[in-house]
Parts: structure tokens; sequence; C-alpha cells
């Protein structure tokens, strides 16, 4: 009679552990979904809407005598394009302190605007000298420099061509070997053309502008130049870090290796480290 009891126990044997194994799997995924919260957020969410805004992630220090024309992020640092006669510059900055680690001045008759990476290169614009100044990345060497018929404002670049904003609706993809036009596409929403664009970033696909002299940054269709939402930063810098120097929004950053995006403005005292949110 024990032996015949001995299959059933096993089989006990076997539910006891099958059910123990399935209460494991079941808390497993209880702690992994309690503790979703905690997960680490993307700064550019999957679905974006029309319009969006902003949670401040990290606030860092920002030189209050850089009039921003141009700011990239790169292997671990930023390079900022700074504007206004006889002291436009071009830096290289840390940026958790601040610090500006390289820095060389460009004439005083230029006005530093745009600026991007082109393989070891960086390439950086004038507002309405149509100079494009071209440096190697590790030492700000002068490479070389190119000429443009328009006024140059914003630069950023989508691993195929430079793509560059003027303060019009344009903007203009350039051969990043000849600096050639080679097309241009018009910025409009619905059917109004957007005008104002000045620093750019290419981000995942789409380019983001600021608009000149707005607290706003637009998301654009590289392809057809169409409006895919607007992005807004009203008041991301405190009234009381502001003073009668601070000027505009102007700088987009972003690291793709971290998912940050950054953003300043001329001669802001800060540098934000933003995550878009959507519109309570
Ligand atoms: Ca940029």
């Amino acid at each position: 009679m024990a032996q015949k009891s001995k299959p059933k126990s096993r089989v006990f044997l076997i539910i006891s552990i099958a059910l123990v194994m399935v209460l494991v799997i079941l808390g497993v995924v209880l702690v992994l979904a309690l503790s979703q919260p905690d997960r680490v957020v993307s700064s550019i969410p999957l679905v974006l809407e029309q319009q969006m805004t902003y949670e401040v992630v990290n606030a860092f220090p920002h030189d209050p005598d850089s009039f921003t024309q141009g700011l990239i992020f790169l292997d671990g640092v930023l390079y900022e394009s700074t504007g206004l006669y006889g002291e436009s510059s071009l830096r290289m900055v840390t940026l958790e302190t601040g610090e500006v680690q390289r820095m060389v001045f460009l004439p005083d008759e230029v006005f530093g605007e745009g600026l991007t990476d082109w393989e070891e290169t960086l390439v950086q614009l004038t507002w309405r000298e149509g100079i494009g100044y071209v440096y190697n990345r590790d030492d700000f060497s002068h490479l070389t420099q190119f000429y443009y018929e328009t006024e140059g404002w914003g630069l950023t670049q989508d691993g195929e061509n430079l793509i560059m904003s003027d303060g019009s609706a344009t903007l203009f993809f350039l051969d990043p070997e000849t600096y050639a036009i080679l097309s241009t596409v018009d910025v409009l929403d619905e059917d109004a053309p957007v005008t104002m664009l000045n620093e750019l970033e290419y981000i995942q696909g789409e380019i983001f502008a600021n608009i000149w002299q707005t607290d706003t940054i637009v998301r654009i269709d590289p392809e057809t130049g169409a409006v895919k939402g607007w992005i807004d930063l009203g008041g991301l810098l405190p009234e009381e870090e502001r003073t009668y120097t601070t000027n505009v929004l102007n700088g987009i950053a972003y690291d793709p290796e971290t998912d940050r995006l950054f953003v300043t403005g001329k001669r802001w005292p800060r540098l934000y480290e933003i995550r878009l949110a959507p519109v309570e």
C-alpha cells in the first residue's frame, strides 16, 4: 500500500514546485511593475504631441557672457559658438561646471553663428559675413573656410548633409565636403511659413529649431519642411536669474549616446538638461 502512494506524492511534489515557480515569476513581474515609476524616462518621449512642454532634469552653470549662437554635445563635452562683433568665439565647455576648456576668438569684424560637427571637424557660420569656418575638432586649428550668399543663423547635420538656417523659413542642405547648396526646404505650419528659424539640432529624424525672440522650439520634418509640433519653453530661466544683459532662448544640443537634451540662451547663466513632456 505504501508503494502505491509514491506516484501520488511525486505528482504533489511536482505540482508544488510548479506553483512555487509560478508565484516567484509573478512576484518578479510585480516588483518590476511597481518599480516602473523609477525607470529612466527618455528625454524625447516615443509619442510626441503637437504641443509639448518640458521638465527640468538638471541645471548647469553657463557663462553669462556667452552670446550663444550654436551648441552641440559631442563625446562628453559641449561645443559652443558665440556671437557679437569683437566677442565671437568657438569654445569647448565642460557640461557640469560650465568651464571653458578651449577657446578661439573670431576676427573682430565677424559675428559667430551656428555650429555643427562633421567627422573630425567643427563648422561654424557667421551672421552677415558669408564665411563658414572649418576647424580641427581636436585643437581648433583653422582648416579651411567657405562662402555663402545668405545670412548664417543655425547649423546642424543629419549624417549626410549640413543643414543651415538664415533667419527666413528656408532650410538649406549643404554638401559637407564642398559646402555647395544641394537643396532647400521651406518650413510650413499648415500653409504658413515659419520664419526666424535660428539655432538647429537634428534629433531622431527631425530638426528642432529655436524661433528667434521666442521661448519656442519648432519640430520640423526635414523631408517636407512640415511642422510636426511645437515645444513651449516659457519660464525655463527663472526671473531671479535674469539681468539686463540676459537675452533670448537659443541653443539646442542632443546627446544620442546618453539620450540627454540640453538648451540654453544668449547670456544665460544656466544651461538646462530637459525632458519633453505633454502639456497638462
Ligand atoms: Ca545645435
